[in-house]
């Protein structure tokens, strides 16, 4: 056989630095956490991978070590099929998901191996002398992947206790962008402000806000400033399901010439699904719906289009793998719906992975999801994809066509070591903002 042969992987955990941003679930921690896999071959070449951090998936990486070391590159999909044939379910998971953004069961949704996945085809698309989107669906579809700008509530870092909470200070930057990031961000106009200083750096045309923060009409009054001030722009608000049916139609029912679509309004209530609800929610407005809460497996993806409650589906590859995101683009794709990317914190491996799928998915996907934009500055990449005119560039070079900067995995590799926690906790700030605190799937975070 020509193929080389796989013959080390290596785990390394990593962190890296966030602002203190709102949703539903909390407030994020000064730090996030993140997994990389980095394996060899015998031909010489490197392939890497991103994933979310924490402890449990970084065990079940090193777990299946042995599965993947000594095989041949061309055998991906072999090795995949030998880990999930040999994998067991995971002690605390009830199969229920994020419907409730439960950022506890995030763990169980994402799964590891596509990390390994997504190191595989780079080692293949660099024995090839291919770009990985060329090994997905039907190849390569276009050389730059629409991006939509992040937006966030941002609450003020100082409220914490420097002793406990190190959030990053970046105000002798000299970028606009990154200095204001990392500021209070709470008002309709500082939300303006910050789309306005993203779309001077990276030139989105698109954005999102993430909801589920303040009381629905202020998000629905910072969704208008922000059609006021970009009128050409797609806007989207994603509350995670924190709006109940009433207050979700109340919202929305005449926001048609503010937003272009809502993402996850609701969730389950009074005893129906989050799919059910989201049906009638489309049913009262005709609001194009998107999720990443209630379509996260094909199981639930099947209930999700029997009950037509979701056009664009967010199909993360970390959740879904490179080849089941890109399948997923071509089912959506010829039934008339939408394919797009969630995404939560993470650094520029994974923005180089959505360069990947965002080329190779076909028909004309949603302006991705990142959440880079916040940690822009903290490559571990020597050569980091660029958002340039909102449009994320697609890397020629074979496989995932980037090199990893050794120096600043292992800088980020001492900075998980000193956490105290791997896993995301969003409670903890909150508890400076609103002692007490506690999450309700129900109500916006800083609504007590
Ligand atoms: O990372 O805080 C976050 C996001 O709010 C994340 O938890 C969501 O899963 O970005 C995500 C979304 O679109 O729902
Ligand atoms: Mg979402």
């Amino acid at each position: 056989m020509d193929s080389p042969i796989i013959q080390t992987m290596q785990v390394i955990p990593v962190a890296g630095y966030d602002s203190m941003l709102m949703t539903l679930s909390g407030a994020h921690a000064p730090c996030f956490t993140r997994n990389l896999v980095i394996l060899t071959d015998s031909a010489g070449h490197t392939g890497i991978g991103e994933i979310h951090g924490g402890d449990y998936t970084c065990d079940c990486l090193n777990a299946v070590r042995p599965l993947v070391e000594g095989q041949p590159v061309a055998c991906y999909r072999q090795i995949l099929q030998t880990i999930h044939r040999l994998a067991s379910p995971a002690a605390g998971d009830d199969g229920a998901g994020i419907q409730t953004l439960d950022i506890a069961k995030l763990k169980f949704v994402v799964k590891s191996e596509w990390a390994i996945e997504c190191a595989m085809l780079d080692l293949l698309g660099q024995h090839l002398g291919v770009p990985m989107c060329q090994l997905l669906g039907e190849g390569q579809q276009r050389t730059e992947v629409e991006m939509l700008g992040y937006l966030f509530y941002v609450s003020d870092k100082n409220k914490t206790p420097a002793s406990a909470m190190q959030y990053l200070d970046e105000s002798a930057s000299t970028d606009p962008w990154f200095r204001l990031r990392r500021e209070e961000i709470l008002t309709p106009a500082r939300v303006v402000e910050e789309a306005q200083a993203l779309r001077e750096k990276y030139g989105f045309a698109n954005f999102k806000l993430k909801g589920g923060v303040l009381d629905g009409d202020t998000e629905m009054e910072t969704c208008r400033a922000l059609k006021q001030a970009f009128p050409e722009a797609r806007i989207n608000i994603d509350p995670n399901g924190a709006w109940s049916l009433d207050e979700a139609i109340r919202l929305c029912k005449n926001m048609h010439n503010v937003l272009t679509y809502v993402e996850d309004p609701c969730g389950p209530e009074a005893g129906y699904s989050s799919r059910e609800i989201m049906r009638e929610f489309k049913n009262a407005t005709q609001f194009q719906v998107a999720t990443n809460m209630i379509a996260t497996d094909w199981r639930q993806f099947y209930h999700t289009v029997s009950l037509n409650a979701c056009d664009i589906i967010l199909a993360d590859p970390h959740f879904w793998g490179f080849d089941g995101a890109i399948r997923m683009s071509q089912l959506l794709h010829s039934w008339g719906l939408s394919w797009g990317v969630h995404s939560n914190n993470h650094f520029d491996i994974t923005l180089a992975a959505f360069a990947q799928v965002g080329a190779a998915a076909v028909g004309e996907p949603a302006p991705l999801d990142t959440h880079w934009i916040w940690q822009d500055g903290q490559n571990l990449l020597k050569d980091t994809p660029q958002i340039i005119g909102g449009k994320l560039q697609v890397p020629a070079a074979p496989g995932l066509g980037v090199t990893l900067d050794m120096d600043k995995v292992m800088a980020a590799n001492a900075l998980y070591n000193k956490l105290p926690s791997h896993d995301r906790d969003d409670a903890m700030a909150m508890q400076y903002l609103i002692p007490g605190w506690k999450y309700d799937h129900k109500r916006p975070c800083l609504v007590r």
